[in-house]
């Protein structure tokens, strides 16, 4: 099945934020924001704004009735800065005028006087100067300190990822209408509608239920929705609340640019112990994760790049922390892999820095430490359904890794202006929200008389196609055909207090909740056509829109007894709720059974390398990918294209920077760039792995949004590796992304 939103997205009829009709007298917002990155606020000066024709009011935190906090994990946040900000680009009011023109011609002429504050923008800075967003977290399993003094080879080494721009081709927005009685209708571009209607409730001061949030879908988020929606909703709401008029706040792409965050940078140091054989005893790592400015999700986000500090590999030894610092950038957030893309490039850097010490090829550490069945992860969860070893050695067989290897190296013997390099990239991913009170989701199905189906959930759409697993779900269960069945609006007052979209794990807990109502209604659909039958109700199935009794084709259709159930008053709606079971994780010991499973997978990545000019060419990335038992095909493969492309731009070429003055350079698309057609490999093979699939998974069908991002990984280094085949003097580094400026001096370093 296709995406059932491809055709409405084809012909341009797909409704966003900013394709909703709006009521003919509404207004629109504008955020003015920080010019500098810290200081105290002297004075602002907002009487020329005030004064152009058409603003009619610029709120601050003075006009707050609730609280002036949008901060989730911490209360660290305010929607609106008072006496200091942090970054460049912190709100500090919302202009709403007649027109966004008028809006902007405004914000043109307000004026700010700001004592300026030291700056600081790298993680290290504010580790120095002990500036933290809460206590820093640490795992262990073994004794690292005593494994190190066994070991026959240690290495110590230090990476550097950078952040990573979303890029959501939806810029953020928020569009909201008063209604009754003070109720408010928010229509946002967000993942997270509950924790919308919730920051709403608390800053205005009124209760969640006058507030509702609805979300059709998103033009992409990638976790720069999942908290980061928020305030731009907040301000329409508030501004709705005082004006009792419509507002709207579609942000424009630079405004988007500098004011939210991005994929945080870490700053890490490894130490890794081995035996003779290559085995990995011992492995430590500090994190110096980039907060930003406030929390957001750094504290989840810090948790998940310690799960992920060993990737798919088993290490007896184990200590791992993470610090995460303050600094003044906009608050960093949810990036697809959150956190963990971070924490597992460390241990390939780890590996790789190692490798070139000793004088091995990586991939040998590599297939000698992945994990095995009942293997314990370091955090206490015993590894079963493991698919490392075998994603790895079917890679290695079906892409015939021998012949490719022979190819390299006559290749690079023959070329001395180009090298090709080549890297096997092995992923362990775990599924579920490491905040195990945030596994459970729910579904509300409604079957109408006339047979049709409408179905709405707490998963947010936002091109991952999840409602087309919602309706395969549903149309499944049901016995009837796709087109009987239609996906609602993501609505709070249909289905309350959600967890955002996000985890990889939304088609696994809504589709979980689908499948509980739907079984339920074919429960009592049941017994309605075995009266109608005379037959018993375990005679009976449903099926191509009719009942099957005994599996043979009887002609009394779904619709009849829809009819006759109406007839018999037999309830044709089903709530249900489903909350993964098994998980549990325990923080004082840092230890438990946090995931339900793990994805896994192998990538080889080959690459071309221009050493004239520093430039490259991805050739090709082949992949053996765990899905699960697939339950479409074609949907999962191209979250997989997608998620490497995204890995490949966050390893490569997408570089933000920062001045010094904490402003963001790389403000537009001419000076930040992701991954085009010339720029993504010029070959991808994806081969389903062959396996049972997990019963935790819907319909077996394996979480599948994040965990294949981090096959890009493997492009750092099979760059390395063809760098290192030009000069022999290259001492590997660890910096991503390795943009063509660090290849050409890498390339030539003494
Ligand atoms: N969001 C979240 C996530 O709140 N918790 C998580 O564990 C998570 N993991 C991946 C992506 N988003
Ligand atoms: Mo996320 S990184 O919002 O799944």
């Amino acid at each position: 099945m296709k995406n059932i939103d491809s055709y409405g997205h084809l012909r341009g009829e797909s409704l966003f934020v900013d394709d909703i009709i709006t009521r003919h007298d509404t207004l629109f917002g504008l955020v003015f924001d920080s010019p500098k990155a810290h200081g105290k606020i002297i004075s602002v000066d907002y009487t020329k704004a005030e004064g152009v024709k058409g603003v009619i009011k610029i709120f601050t935190h003075k006009d707050i009735l609730g609280e002036n906090q949008i901060g989730g994990i911490i209360q660290d946040e305010p929607l609106f800065a008072e006496k200091e900000v942090h970054f460049w680009g912190q709100p500090i009011a919302f202009i709403v005028a007649e027109s966004e023109s008028i809006a902007k011609k405004a914000r043109a002429l307000i004026n700010i006087e700001i004592d300026e504050l030291p700056v600081i923008t790298t993680a290290k800075e504010a580790k120095e100067k002990g500036y933290f967003i809460n206590a820093p977290r640490s795992f262990k399993s073994g004794n690292t300190k005593k494994s190190f003094t066994e070991c026959y080879y240690v290495y110590e080494g230090e990476t550097f990822s950078n952040g990573q721009e979303h890029l959501y081709l939806e810029t953020q927005g928020s569009y909201a209408i008063p209604m009754e009685n003070g109720n408010i209708k928010i229509t946002s571009s967000t993942q997270g509608p509950t924790l919308v209607q919730k920051t709403v409730a608390n800053v205005l001061g009124v209760n969640m239920h006058k507030i509702e949030v609805d979300v059709i879908r998103l033009g992409g988020a990638f976790g720069g929705k999942e908290d980061q929606a928020t305030a731009w909703a907040v301000m329409t709401a508030l501004a709705v609340q005082q004006l009792k008029k419509p507002v709207k706040y579609i942000l424009n792409r630079h405004d988007d640019l500098r004011m939210t965050g991005k994929r945080h940078p870490y700053e890490s140091t490894f130490k890794i112990g081995l035996t003779e054989d290559l085995k990995i005893q011992a492995f430590e790592v500090v994190f110096l994760q980039n907060s930003g400015a406030a929390a957001d999700l750094s504290p989840a986000i810090a948790e998940r790049t310690l799960f992920h500090a060993t990737n798919s590999y088993f290490i007896p030894n184990v200590m791992s922390t993470v610090y995460s610092c303050k600094t003044n950038l906009p608050p960093n957030t949810a990036f697809r892999g959150f956190g963990g893309p971070q924490g597992m490039f460390v241990i390939e850097s780890a590996i790789a820095k190692a490798a070139n010490e000793i004088g091995v090829n990586k991939q040998l550490i590599q297939e000698v430490n992945l994990i095995v069945e009942n293997d314990e992860f370091y955090y206490g969860q015993i590894a079963t359904q493991v698919e490392a070893q075998k994603s790895w050695l079917a890679t290695k067989e079906e892409f015939n890794l021998k012949r490719l290897e022979k190819e390299v190296k006559t290749f690079n013997k023959e070329n001395l202006q180009f090298k090709k390099g080549i890297s096997l990239m092995p992923i362990a991913f775990g599924i579920s929200f490491t905040n195990t009170p945030m596994n459970h989701a729910r579904a509300l199905i409604h079957i109408y008389q006339d047979g049709s189906v409408g179905v709405s959930t707490g998963a947010v759409e936002m091109g991952q196609s999840v409602n087309t697993k919602m309706l395969q779900v549903a149309y499944n269960t049901l016995g009837i055909s796709p087109s009987k069945v239609k996906l609602e609006t993501t609505n709070t007052t249909r289905v309350a207090n959600t967890s955002p979209t996000a985890a990889s794990a939304t088609a696994d807990l809504n589709g979980k909740a689908v499948l509980k109502a739907c079984n339920s209604l074919i429960e009592r659909l049941k017994l309605v056509a075995s009266k109608m039958l005379s037959v018993t109700e375990s005679e009976i199935i449903f099926k191509e829109d009719l009942v099957f009794v005994n599996n043979n084709k009887s002609d009394l259709l779904w619709e009849e007894v829809v009819t006759q159930a109406m007839l018999e008053r037999v309830a044709l709606s089903e709530n249900a709720h489903y909350a993964t079971p098994v998980i549990h994780f325990d923080k004082t010991k840092e230890k438990g059974h946090p995931f339900s499973y793990h994805v896994y997978g192998t990538a080889i990545t080959s690459v071309t390398v221009d050493c004239l000019r520093g430039i490259y060419e991805i050739d090709a990335v082949k992949i053996v990918h765990d899905f699960g038992k697939s339950m479409n095909l074609g949907i999962d493969v191209g979250q997989v294209e997608g998620a490497l492309a995204q890995g490949i731009g966050w390893m490569t070429m997408e570089e933000i920077v920062y001045g010094k003055n904490g402003q963001l350079l790389s403000n537009s698309l001419s000076s930040y760039k992701v991954p085009d057609v010339f720029s993504v490999a010029k070959e991808v093979d994806i081969i389903p792995l062959e396996t049972q699939g997990n019963d935790m998974a819907i319909l077996k069908s394996k979480a599948v949004g994040e965990p294949p991002l981090m096959y890009g990984i493997g492009t750092y280094f099979a760059i390395q590796d063809a760098v290192a085949a030009f000069n022999p003097n290259y001492k590997p580094k660890f910096h991503s992304p390795f943009t063509p400026e660090k290849v050409l001096i890498s390339l030539y370093e003494k």
